[in-house]
């Protein structure tokens, strides 16, 4: 038997998810099952492919929703989580038929994951409590300080930090099966863990500077543009450790296979955010949480993506 597992690609909660649900269901349902992943990655050309769902069982978690018959598993806590109307009324006719669960109020898909486990499975596994824990923290922002968040003192900040900005899959995917059975401190010890991790430690510490160097912070609102630079992956808490007076900020940068506007807010402001940030990249398009959105374009589509993010700081500079 084969679980297929699609969870959202490069990110700490969408492998603790994956690893969570694995764990879980492996225990609870399919002793003995093969476990494959795919991670999936937000983007601008159509999502999901068909072939992809090759399981007995195919699960999606921290990722959108698939309106695809063959999705047997779903747990999300995307206010975006629906592409559609018609993927809305689809999830709807089949919510009570199929194991879908969505709560947008959910910080992280990991807590989510282990919420309904524990309520509605009676499965808490207590060696999984320290990867639920983190996964709240990291996905919800919950650092004491910027500072904190910029420093990756914490395992499961420098394994944040390697799962968003390492190139590959297969090394998420190591971290996802070792998630079910390492402690986060021990998956760090593991020799071909830490060997990827030092050069994108160290480049951490140069883009710092560069985001110093792109940065201007008026009215509240900070602004980069680095589209033009090698700069996949920045911890998205460097601009409020450099400018803590910001409330938001918006940035326009690339990777190979999109074009990207980022809008989030400044998880340590003095004041509020006020405006809805899932909201304004909707309208691009995009969408996300309430406090961090993003807009996907094509490569090519810097030009789209400067306009898209000048009229954003406009409006957030009010
Ligand atoms: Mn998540």
């Amino acid at each position: 038997m084969k679980v297929r597992v699609l969870y959202h690609d490069h990110c700490f909660d969408g492998a603790a998810s994956a690893a969570f649900f694995s764990k879980f269901s492996r225990e609870c349902f399919y002793n003995g099952a093969e476990y494959a992943y795919t991670g999936m990655a937000h983007k601008a050309a159509q999502l999901f492919d068909e072939s992809e769902f090759d399981g007995d069982e195919n699960v999606i978690v921290d990722f959108k929703y698939s309106p695809s018959d063959k999705v047997t598993w779903w747990f999300d806590h995307h206010q975006s989580a629906f592409l559609s109307a018609a993927d809305q009324r689809d999830y709807e006719g089949k919510k009570d038929k199929r194991r879908f669960y969505f709560n947008p109020t959910y910080r992280s898909c990991t807590e989510w994951i282990a919420h309904i486990a524990k309520t509605v499975y009676s499965y808490e596994p207590p060696e999984l409590a320290e990867l639920v824990y983190w996964a709240g923290i990291v996905d919800g922002a919950d650092y004491d300080s910027a500072e904190a968040a910029v420093s990756m003192r914490e395992p499961a900040m420098k394994l944040t930090l390697l799962i968003e900005a390492i190139k590959c899959s297969e090394m998420v995917q190591r971290i996802i099966r070792q998630m079910q059975v390492k402690t986060l401190e021990e998956i760090l010890h593991d020799p071909v863990v830490s060997e990827a991790f030092q050069p994108l430690y160290d480049r951490h510490l140069r883009s710092i500077d560069v985001i110093r160097a792109a940065s201007e912070c008026r009215d509240k609102v900070i602004f980069f543009d680095v589209a033009d630079q090698d700069m996949e992956g920045y911890s998205k808490f460097i601009p409020y450790y450099l400018f803590p007076e910001g409330v938001y900020t918006v940035s326009v940068s690339k990777a190979s296979f999109r074009t990207k506007v980022s809008v989030g807010s400044n998880p340590w402001a003095a004041e509020e955010p006020t405006h809805n940030l899932a909201a304004i990249c909707e309208r691009y398009g995009g969408g996300g949480h309430p406090r961090v959105g993003a807009i996907s374009f094509q490569p090519s589509e810097v030009e789209a993506a400067r306009a898209a993010a000048a009229e954003i700081v406009q409006e957030l500079r009010g």
